[in-house]
């Protein structure tokens, strides 16, 4: 089946997957709404104790059940021809949308490259982005002084991190916007914000499949009079103006 879809027709055929495998009250894939279901996908032969271990394979938050997102990247995980479909489709797309731009990577150095990545604010209080095979790939420091940390990407583009129920809330506790990869974008800022000891600078990717830092970098540098240079390596490449 999934030769002759685009994206959105794979999305469309694992969601109805889903719904003939859930629990209708539970809106969950249970162990027995799988067994009862199976035989609509063909499982019908797999037993008990194969059905089991395809449920705690897929079950990420050890619920005991297989929520949506749960369930498609099991599926992802199961099908090799499914995983590489979705990677033809997904470079399709690329190639075809030039709108679809990646403007921040949280560790360039140690992309995940498979479907089990997962961010979120975990019982720390930090921002965390972890994979299944390596654990937690990155993280930022602890948000415990704030009431109510919350996770929130602006239309801006701008990951944030605001005190939901402290008294500044409109203020960052952090921002990717602090954190830039090769894309300025509206209300980004370059340069040294010295009280949080920041540098902003953009740095290429090494290559169009690998987000870690390439040669070319741009940014302030301190003078009597701040000047944005582009360096290769660490050489002065290009020095665009001078600010007085
Ligand atoms: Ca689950």
């Amino acid at each position: 089946m999934a030769e002759k879809l685009d994206v959105g027709g794979l999305i469309g055929e694992l969601c109805k997957g889903f719904q003939l495998l859930m629990d209708k009250d539970k809106r969950v894939i249970t162990f027995e709404s799988l067994k009862k279901n199976s035989a609509l996908l063909g499982l019908q032969d797999l037993s008990d104790d194969h059905l089991m271990s395809m449920l705690k394979e897929g079950d990420y938050d050890g619920d005991g059940a297989l929520n949506q997102m749960e369930f498609c990247v099991l599926m992802f995980r199961l099908s090799p021809e499914l995983m590489e479909q979705s990677q033809f489709l997904l470079e399709q797309a690329l190639h075809q949308d030039f709108s679809l731009t990646i403007v921040w990577v949280a560790n360039r150095k140690f992309p995940i490259k498979d479907l089990t990545g997962e961010l979120m604010i975990n019982s720390t209080d930090s921002i965390v982005v972890t994979s299944r095979s390596s654990g937690v790939i990155w993280s930022t420091n602890s948000f415990k002084v704030a009431k109510a940390p919350a996770l929130q990407l602006l239309d801006s583009g701008n990951l944030v991190v605001s005190d939901e129920k402290g008294s500044n809330a409109d203020v960052y506790l952090w921002q990717s916007f602090d954190y830039p990869s090769d894309t300025l974008l509206p209300g980004m800022k370059l340069g040294w914000d010295l009280p949080m000891g920041l540098n902003r600078r953009l740095s290429s990717w090494r290559n169009l499949d690998d987000p870690s830092p390439g040669e070319l970098s741009n940014g302030i540098e301190l003078h009597e009079y701040p000047q944005s240079i582009i360096w290769k390596g660490s050489r002065n490449y290009f020095q665009r103006w001078s600010m007085d």
